[in-house]
């Protein structure tokens, strides 16, 4: 049995719950001599999601028995249903949710980093080249925050700085990744991305906020070269395109200290969350490092899985600039903490963007080797395959 079936994590409200005993929600369509329910304020879903439309009645399954049926009848208008819903948010969720890996992404990094940025682009490449080459069926799910990729990708406007999560909560957003079961049928996997304020994590007092690192099965960590002083000094920067110039160190010291306390891991112990090391901005990097290195080369013919040799090797070409740049500190602390992780360097935009006017490149986003760390995320979690080329 899938080790995920039974506690899985709400891709909507990151809480815990079972996923063998969802709640339904009634159709509305009624029963001989009752009018259906009609769709009403949901005060939970309100409060857990920020989602404030109406929605028609969510209820527990009858009984106490570890499974719940397929369908169920609403107590008050009689209706058949076999919506399911979360318990805790009502918000719908696949009838198979909990049959397959439905990872929570967290992202996390300092402040102008490039978070937001990569998101969306990620977020674009994900309904496009992603899913062609994985031949999956991927959407933006309607009970989801919206992204609007259109800012970044059309009108070349960058992003002001995220805002701080309000009583820690901020709508995640929310894609389902659909692709055709071994034998028959198809899964449904959530895809649970939660973009963070850099300045959650600068101010120490506020990562109780972050109460959703605790209910993250995945994390990608996106950290900026601009903030290691020796791979700033190699290139010409303007004052605008550095965010802040606290050391990486701390910046993961961090989240490695949050991260042991919202999963309760001790110090002596190796966190085992695969985490997804990626240096943002790597086009700034493209001239000094030349055409010829393989962390400048794009991937040639990625095929429908991820490519396990290709990605060692990335891991390491990234780990030799770590310590060329002297930030070998940065490796030290993630091998002692870290059982599983990898080494990825990507840009969003692909060509350095007016910083002062906040512009991408008159030249338009050119997305370089973004989705990576995704990619191989999902083959942790058995979501795409893994393969040596
Ligand atoms: N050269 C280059 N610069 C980038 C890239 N992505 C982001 N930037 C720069 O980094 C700035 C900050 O990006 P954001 O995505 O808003 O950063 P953030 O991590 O969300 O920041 P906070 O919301 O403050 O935590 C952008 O305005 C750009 O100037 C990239 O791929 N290449
Ligand atoms: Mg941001
Ligand atoms: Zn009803
Ligand atoms: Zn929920």
């Amino acid at each position: 049995m899938n080790p995920l079936a039974r506690r899985v994590s709400c891709p909507y409200c990151y809480h815990r719950i079972d996923g063998r005993r969802l709640w339904y929600q009634c159709t509305g369509r009624g029963s001989p001599g009752k009018a259906g329910c009609t769709p009403v304020p949901d005060p939970e879903r309100e409060r857990e999601t920020g989602v404030f439309e109406p929605s028609r009645p969510a209820f527990a399954p009858p009984g106490r028995g570890p499974f719940s049926p397929a369908k169920a009848s609403c107590a008050t208008c009689g209706s058949e249903t076999g919506i399911r819903v979360c318990p805790c948010c009502h918000t719908p969720l696949s009838t198979n949710f909990g049959g397959s890996a439905s990872p929570l992404i967290a992202m996390v990094g300092a402040k102008g980093t490039g978070k937001t940025v990569y998101l969306h682009v990620l977020a674009h490449e994900l309904l496009n080249g992603t899913r062609r080459r994985f031949d999956a069926d991927v959407r933006a799910s309607s009970g989801s925050a919206k992204i609007d990729v259109s800012s970044v990708m059309n009108d070349r406007a960058l992003f002001a700085q995220t805002a701080q999560a309000i009583g820690g909560r901020r709508d995640p957003f929310v894609f389902e990744w659909r692709r055709p079961r071994r034998v028959t049928g198809y899964e449904t996997t959530y895809l649970s991305f939660y973009d963070t304020a850099g300045e959650d994590l600068t101010n120490i007092g506020t990562t109780h906020d972050l109460a959703y690192l605790g209910a993250a099965d995945a994390l990608i960590l996106l950290l900026d070269p601009f903030m290691i002083p020796h791979a700033r000094d190699q290139i010409s920067l303007p004052d605008t395109a550095v965010g802040t110039k606290e050391s990486t160190v701390d910046v993961v010291n961090r989240v490695t200290e949050t991260l042991r306390a919202a999963h309760g891991i001790r110090s002596s112990r190796n966190i085992k969350l695969p985490i997804a090391v990626a240096f943002a901005k790597i086009d700034a990097f493209f001239d000094l490092l030349g055409p010829d290195h393989p962390l400048v080369r794009q991937p040639a013919h990625p095929s429908a899985q991820y490519d396990d040799v290709a990605g060692q090797a990335t891991h390491e070409h990234v780990r030799a600039l770590l310590h060329s740049w002297e930030a070998d500190d940065i490796d030290a602390h993630l091998r002692y903490n870290y059982a599983n992780f990898r080494y990825f360097a990507v840009s969003s935009l692909g060509a350095a963007p007016d910083y002062d006017a906040r512009a991408v490149h008159v030249n338009g986003v050119q997305p370089f080797r973004v989705d990576e760390p995704l990619v191989w995320l999902l083959s942790q979690f058995g979501v795409v395959r893994r393969g040596g080329a």
